[in-house]
């Protein structure tokens, strides 16, 4: 299995989700400006929609879209998911939460064209981290294990820090929680290289 991923981007979910389950995976890295990937290859062959994440599985099937990568990682490796019944059914809407109105609300922030659209799609992250931190059933979103979603979450909190936007002191006390996690510590380290 391959990860197609850029360095701290929302594909940083799925890193850490591989890292946390003890995965085997190949990771290639892909430069959102060129869209070549480490290989020379142009990711756009790849993904005609030219985005990571994309897992590349052992067939040489493709799967995209982190909620859909992110239920199937949790599906394979069921730690990573949330039990119950309504386990799954919870966990997809989390993650539905976090792409379509957390993920999705940075991009108003990065198209801002001024001082004014910038502080408006700020307060509108804001709402949703203070929504979301409300929702915490223990030290991780569905109780004290991280599930997928808290690695989704906790990219977005890494983008609220880089982009200088507060979030409830809940979220900042679970960031730390989930950097001082081996897998994450991997993940970002070798993102950074
Ligand atoms: N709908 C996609 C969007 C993923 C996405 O926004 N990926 C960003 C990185 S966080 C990307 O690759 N952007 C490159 C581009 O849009 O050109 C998903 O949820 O997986």
């Amino acid at each position: 299995m391959k990860l197609y991923y850029s360095p701290k981007a929302c594909s940083l979910a799925d890193h850490i989700a591989l890292q946390e389950a003890g995965a085997k995976f190949e990771l290639e890295r892909v430069n959102p400006a060129t869209k070549r990937t480490a290989s020379g290859r142009d990711f756009n062959d790849i993904n005609p929609k030219g985005c990571v994440p994309v897992i590349e599985m052992d067939d040489g099937s493709l799967l995209t879209e982190n909620v859909a990568i992110l239920d199937w990682i949790a599906a394979q490796f069921p730690k990573l998911g949330v039990p119950g019944e309504m386990g799954r059914t919870r966990l997809i809407e989390a993650l539905t939460f976090i792409s379509t109105e957390l993920h999705h609300s940075f991009r108003h922030l990065l198209d801002a064209k001024s001082e004014e659209e910038e502080a408006q799609a700020k307060a509108g992250i804001r709402i949703r981290f203070r929504w979301i931190s409300g929702t915490f059933k223990g030290h991780y979103l569905f109780d004290d294990h991280p599930s997928v979603a808290d690695f989704y979450l906790f990219v977005m909190l890494l983008w609220a820090e880089r982009f200088d936007v507060n979030v409830p002191t809940r979220l900042t006390t679970f960031k730390e929680l989930m950097r001082s996690r081996a897998a994450v510590s991997v993940a970002l380290a070798v993102e950074a290289a």
